[in-house]
């Protein structure tokens, strides 16, 4: 018997969504940063086993910004767990509260297997834990409670297996060698920001967007040009740095890594360009691929 079926991995901003995904497949799937709101797109990594596949959908973190841009993420995160067979709610253990009992509370009504997932076990101590353990061994609706590390890959067999466990049984959806529905195009994108979100500070990684322009792949050259839009001339001028030493951290950083996902040498030009409202702008919110109506 063949198994499959759709997962969203829903939580907090921050609490290791993407992460979590990444060491489930085994691959990077999502982009991962010590900054909330990392993940802007519904996002599905792809495990495929021998008789199953289980596909995870990132989500970006719940949170309540006014922005259209932050209308987008909040509507990704929402009509994600639509049409689902189980949803993990992924809570952090050093920083568990209402807004977490909340979420897990509000999937009671989807009426699929609910798993409450505690991750960061690494960093955080039994005896505070434990409170939280009991607090969340009140919702009865809960299908099972996993504590685990995505970072160390601590534990992720028992969330794997609880998975399969309720899965269905239905086809493979996509090809068994593909890991995500994202392609390399969209991955180029999101490494570029990535890095920008590691070595940025404070304000900026929120205001910034990348955007490809060119995109060539040849058998041992891919040449990749991309914007980096931001929201103020302040800004722009953070962002490429003392004689353009950020952007070039930036860019060899993301080059490194954009080599070894694509398998070539890789020629990587990036540009800054500032674009003030750019996260109230529907048509450049659509042109960055964050379209309301997508989703
Ligand atoms: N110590 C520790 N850190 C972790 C663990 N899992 C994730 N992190 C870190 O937590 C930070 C956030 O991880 P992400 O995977 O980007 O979190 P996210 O939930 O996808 O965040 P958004 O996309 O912004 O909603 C990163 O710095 C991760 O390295 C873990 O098990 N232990
Ligand atoms: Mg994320």
């Amino acid at each position: 018997m063949f198994k499959s079926g759709f997962i969203a991995v829903i939580g907090k901003p921050n609490v290791g969504k993407s992460t979590l995904i990444n060491a489930l497949i085994g691959e990077k799937v999502a982009i991962t940063s010590p900054k909330p709101q990392t993940t802007r797109n519904k996002i599905l990594g792809i495990k495929n086993g021998e008789d199953y596949q289980m596909i995870f959908v990132d989500t970006p973190g719940i949170h309540n910004g006014q922005s259209e841009l932050s209308k987008y993420l909040q509507k990704s995160t929402e009509t994600a767990t639509a049409g689902v067979d189980a949803i993990v709610v992924l809570l952090d253990a050093g920083k568990v509260n209402q807004t977490d009992y909340s979420l897990i509370e509000k999937q009671q009504d989807v009426g699929v297997p609910v798993f409450v997932v505690v991750n960061k076990i690494d960093i955080s101590s039994y005896e505070k834990l434990y409170p939280v353990l009991a607090k969340l061994n009140e919702f009865k609706f809960v299908k099972k409670f996993v504590t685990l590390s995505a970072l160390k890959k601590k534990n992720l067999q028992e969330l794997e297996n609880s998975i399969l466990e309720i899965l269905p049984e239905g086809p493979a959806y996509y090809p068994v060698d593909q890991y995500t529905d994202k392609n390399l195009r969209f991955m180029v994108a999101e490494i570029v920001r990535e890095k920008a979100l590691l070595f940025l500070q404070e304000e900026i990684p929120h205001g910034i967007a990348v955007e490809i322009i060119t995109y060539k792949q040849g058998r041992s050259l891919t040449s990749v040009s991309a914007e980096i839009i931001c929201e103020s001339d302040r800004h722009k001028q953070i962002i490429i740095g003392k004689n353009a030493s950020m952007l070039k951290k930036i860019g060899t950083s993301a080059r490194a890594e954009i080599e070894k996902l694509v398998n070539t040498k890789v020629m990587l030009e990036l540009f800054v360009k500032v674009r003030p409202d750019w996260r109230e702008n529907k048509q450049v919110l659509s042109d960055l691929g964050y379209n309301i109506k997508d989703l």
